[in-house]
C-alpha cells in the first residue's frame, strides 16, 4: 500500500488517507507530492463531489518531516517549491473535510486548516509546536490560525509550541464537530454523503466566494456574492431544486 491512499465510495466521496503509521504520518516528500497529485486528480473527477482527507487513528499527521528538513539550507528549502504542493489543495475547488483523529501537529496543523470543515475525535491534539524545533510554521499556520481563532489564542500555541486538545480547538473555533474516537472518519463520511447530495455548482460556488471573501473588502465580497449567486439561476439544479420543492419532491442534482 502507498504512502498515501485513494479510497472512491459509490456516494460521489472520495477518501484520501495518509499512510505513514511508522512515522505517525510526517509529510516528507512523497507524501506531500502524491497529495497534491490525488487532489489534482480529485478536482477534475466529475464522479467526485467531496473529499474526506484522514490519517489513522493515533496521528493525522505530526507535521512535516523533520529528518528530512534538519540539514537543509535556505536555497534548498526554497528550491523544494512546496508552496506548490500545498497550494493544490488549498485551491481544491471540491469541498474538503478533514477527519482528525490523534496528533495534528506543525504541518499536520496546517493541512487539517486547508480542509473547509474540521471533525475530530475526542482525543484529537492540534498544535503548532515548529518554535521548538528552531522554525516557525510555513503552510499558513501563522495565517490560517490567526484568521481562524484570533490573535490571542493563535499567539499562544505559535509561540509556546503548546497543543490543544480536541474540545477547546472547537471552543476556540479551530473545529467544526467534535465526536468519539471511533466516529471520526464515520462522521466525516456521513457529513461528505450530505455534502455530496447537494447541487455541486452550488457547493462550488458557496466554498469559492467564501474564502475568496474573506480576503477582500466587504463591498467586494459582497459583489462576489451576489454575481456568484446570479450565475446559479443559469443552471439546471436551481431548476431541479426550486421545481422539486414546489412540485413536493425529493430533487436529484447532477452538476450541471
Ligand atoms: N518528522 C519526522 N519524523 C517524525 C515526526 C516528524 N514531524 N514525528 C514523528 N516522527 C517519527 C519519530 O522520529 C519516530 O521515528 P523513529 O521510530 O524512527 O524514531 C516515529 O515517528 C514515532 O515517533 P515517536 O517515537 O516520537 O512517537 P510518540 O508517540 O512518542 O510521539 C510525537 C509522537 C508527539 C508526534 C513526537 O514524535 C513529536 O513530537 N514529533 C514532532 C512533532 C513536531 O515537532 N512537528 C512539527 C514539525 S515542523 C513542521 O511541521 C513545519 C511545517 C512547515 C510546513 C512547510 C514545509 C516546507
Amino acid at each position: 500500500m502507498g504512502e498515501v491512499v485513494v479510497e472512491h465510495r459509490g456516494d460521489a466521496v472520495a477518501v484520501v488517507r495518509i499512510n505513514r503509521p511508522e512515522a505517525r504520518n510526517a509529510l516528507n516528500t512523497a507524501v506531500r507530492t502524491a497529495l497534491a497529485e490525488h487532489f489534482l486528480a480529485l478536482a477534475a473527477a466529475e464522479a467526485v463531489r467531496v473529499i474526506v482527507l484522514a490519517g489513522d487513528p493515533e496521528a493525522f499527521a505530526a507535521g512535516a518531516d523533520i529528518k528530512e528538513m534538519a540539514e537543509a539550507g535556505a536555497a534548498e528549502m526554497m528550491l523544494r517549491r512546496t508552496h506548490l504542493l500545498w497550494r493544490a489543495i488549498a485551491q481544491c475547488p471540491k469541498p474538503v473535510i478533514a477527519a482528525v483523529a490523534g496528533l495534528a501537529l506543525g504541518g499536520g496543523c496546517e493541512l487539517a486548516m486547508h480542509a473547509d470543515i474540521i471533525v475530530a475525535g475526542e482525543s484529537a491534539q492540534f498544535g503548532q509546536p515548529e518554535v521548538r524545533v528552531g522554525i516557525m510554521p510555513g503552510a499558513g499556520g501563522t495565517q490560517r490560525l490567526a484568521r481562524a481563532v484570533g490573535k490571542y489564542k493563535a499567539m499562544l500555541m505559535l509561540l509556546t509550541g503548546r497543543p490543544v486538545d480536541a474540545r477547546t480547538a472547537e471552543a476556540m473555533g479551530l473545529v467544526s464537530q467534535v465526536v468519539p474516537d471511533a466516529d471520526v472518519l464515520p462522521a466525516a463520511l456521513d457529513l461528505a454523503a450530505t455534502i455530496a447530495a447537494m447541487p455541486p455548482l452550488a457547493v462550488q460556488q458557496i466554498k469559492e466566494v467564501m474564502l475568496a471573501g474573506m480576503d477582500a473588502p466587504l463591498d467586494t465580497a459582497l459583489m462576489l456574492e451576489r454575481k456568484a449567486f446570479q450565475l446559479l439561476f443559469d443552471t439546471r439544479d436551481q431548476k431541479e431544486g426550486m421545481r422539486a420543492f414546489v412540485e413536493r419532491r425529493r430533487p436529484s442534482y447532477e452538476g450541471r
